[in-house]
């Protein structure tokens, strides 16, 4: 595809809004030709601000559209599997932001119907395998630098959540993220989930927040996640690989450094979108590229959203039984070998 691809968001929430301001400002071969969202009202103000966008009233009619070539789904989590179905059925690219499905038979739909269409369309927004310390730390890994990898110690914080989050929402929304980069970093599949449950914190109210989620990696290599969303703090996000020979250790981005009143530190983000925004931009400029010359992209496959579900269903199995959990995946199709 020489020309640039057209590409249409379905969902103008938060996420949908920050992809139509990158895709109409900064990827580069990227038009943005249509969104859409149930809230009408939401995808025109949306439009509004962007030329050339027009607001269509129905998902699917987007996906349909004859100005769009690849589609990129911000929409509720529920509605993932209908609208990448359907892609799939146009035979259009598309980006899912996670999850790919919030089932493992949802996922498993998409994989055969993926499977059915022959080739790779689509992708999952797994957007921190693009962010450049994470790419580091693979890299130290793969490079032998520390030696084979032992232990993974990762902390994801948020500063507030939803009142009345479900406590399974935590690890499904949030520690899905270290649930993908612990199979990504490691290249080898999570084979056992185990939820601890320490003292609610007061602000957390009836969720139970935080969580110390262990996985254990098919090559023995065990993983800790404290995941906490409402920490008050602000948004913080850090992990150490530990290997034989010595480790690596991804901080919050080098920040400047604040000193006054005799206190020296960093100002953190209040949420995801700044801490990741390098990630964000990359992803989507992947992602376009790979549209345009033809080929699969280099991020998140179906195959890594469903082994992401499985394992992030496995984890609320482990919080709600107070046992360890074992995932269990389906071999994967050729198309993903
Ligand atoms: C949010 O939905 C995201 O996906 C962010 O990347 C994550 O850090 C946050 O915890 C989630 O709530």
């Amino acid at each position: 595809m020489s020309m640039s691809v057209r590409v249409g968001i379905i969902g103008t929430g938060v996420m949908g809004t920050d992809h139509a301001r990158l895709l109409s400002t900064t990827v580069a071969g990227a038009e943005l030709t249509a969104v859409s969202d149930v809230d009408a009202q939401r995808a025109r103000a949306v439009a509004g601000t962007l030329a050339g966008v027009r607001a269509l009233p129905e998902p699917l009619a987007l996906i349909g559209d004859r100005r769009v070539d690849a589609v990129l789904i911000a929409s509720s989590d529920v509605t993932h599997e209908e609208y990448v179905l359907a892609c799939l059925a146009a035979g259009k690219p598309v980006l899912c932001e996670k999850p790919l499905a919030p089932t493992v038979p949802g996922c498993r739909r998409i994989l055969d119907a993926e499977t059915a269409h022959g080739s790779r369309l689509v992708g999952v927004g797994f957007m921190r395998r693009f962010d450049p310390g994470y790419l580091q730390l693979r890299d130290a890994l793969r490079d032998g630098r520390i030696g084979a990898a032992l232990v993974l110690h990762c902390v994801h914080r948020n500063p507030s959540a939803p009142v009345g989050l479900p406590s399974g929402a935590v690890i499904t929304n949030s520690a899905v993220h270290e649930l993908d980069l612990a199979r990504w970093l490691l290249a080898e599949e999570i084979v056992a989930v185990t939820v601890h449950t320490p003292r609610r914190a007061r602000a957390a109210g009836a969720t139970q927040d935080p969580q110390l989620i262990v996985l254990q990696s098919a090559g023995g290599v065990l993983v800790d996640v404290e995941v906490f969303v409402n920490a008050r703090y602000g948004y913080d996000v850090r992990c150490e690989l530990v290997g034989e020979e010595g480790t690596v250790t991804l901080d919050a981005p080098p920040a400047t450094a604040l000193r006054h009143d005799a206190v020296s530190g960093r100002r953190l983000p209040l949420d995801w979108r700044p801490r990741f925004a390098d990630a964000y931009r990359r992803e989507l400029q992947d992602w376009v590229d790979a549209v345009r010359a033809g080929r699969a992209w280099s991020g998140a496959s179906a195959w890594d959203g469903y082994a992401a579900t499985a394992a992030a269903q496995a984890g609320v199995a482990a919080l709600e039984s107070g046992t360890s959990q074992k995932v269990d995946l389906d071999p994967p199709p050729d198309l993903y070998a």
